[in-house]
């Protein structure tokens, strides 16, 4: 566990700089690169190579992409009691018997499909939402916990969720492009809500965004394969 500090990147994203530390220009890279109408008769000329450029710029940005589809940041949140870290714990194989609620962060390094995933799991009591903003930074992929037994709360969590995807739409444009893996978790216990009344509260506040509905549970373990496997696939297809 941790103390609600700004979190220390684990890896940092590579840059688009090129070879000679200048960001991609025209004919650098595929961003930069110029179109290919012409300009008169014949053949469109390629500008020089500048001075320093590196021979290969389509291998290196080939390199970096593989590189970044080894690793990611995962964000898990969610209301308190939610089952966060009792997931983080069952993913992990840990033992799941005596799980306090969390204070600050808890931080586990997962493998899956060959990726290493980098997950950290932040308290949701009332009083540590507002502190869920400083791990927004160069997070890949965010997993929302739902209690699908706690019917009380579905407007709570759903109007948290819906805030978080809001902010981060206005102040932070990489979370709004992230996929979002909601898991339905306890599907063990009697009183879990259906699927389709999830579904009701939480496809409006994430109209046009890439998100799953998963029923797990944590307790189990059912469906928390099937989630991760969802959120690899989406982060292999992303990666630009
Ligand atoms: N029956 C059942 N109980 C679960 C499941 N997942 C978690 N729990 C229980 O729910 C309680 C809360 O779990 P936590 O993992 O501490 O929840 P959290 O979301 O991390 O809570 P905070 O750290 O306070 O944000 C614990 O008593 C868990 O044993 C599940 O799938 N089924
Ligand atoms: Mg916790």
């Amino acid at each position: 566990m941790g103390l609600l500090v700004r979190p220390p990147r684990l890896w940092r994203r590579p840059s688009l700089e090129n070879a000679a530390g200048q960001p991609p220009g025209p004919g650098t890279g595929r961003r930069g690169a110029p179109s290919r109408c012409r300009a008169g008769p014949g053949r469109a000329r390629r500008a020089p190579r500048a001075a320093g450029a590196s021979v290969f710029p389509r291998a290196q940005t080939l390199l970096r992409k593989l590189k970044r589809r080894t690793t990611a940041r995962i964000l898990v949140l969610g209301l308190d009691n939610s089952g966060k870290t009792t997931i983080l714990k069952k993913l992990s194989e840990e033992d799941i018997s005596h799980i306090m609620p969390t204070q600050g962060f808890n931080i586990k390094s997962l493998m899956q499909d060959g990726f290493k995933l980098n997950v950290w799991d932040i308290g949701g009591q009332k009083s540590i939402r507002p502190y869920w903003r400083n791990y927004f930074d160069q997070t890949d992929a965010l997993v929302y916990v739902i209690d699908s037994a706690d019917s009380r709360r579905m407007e709570e969590t759903a109007t948290e969720l819906g805030q978080l995807a809001r902010s981060a739409r206005v102040d932070e444009a990489k979370l709004s492009e992230i996929p979002v893996l909601c898991f339905a978790n306890k599907c063990d216990l009697m009183n879990a809500m259906e699927e389709e009344e999830i579904e009701e509260n939480v496809n409006p506040v994430l109209k046009g965004r890439n998100f799953k509905i998963q029923k797990c549970s944590a307790k189990t373990g059912v469906g928390l394969q099937d989630g991760m496997e969802w959120l690899v696939d989406q982060l292999n297809n992303g990666a630009d």
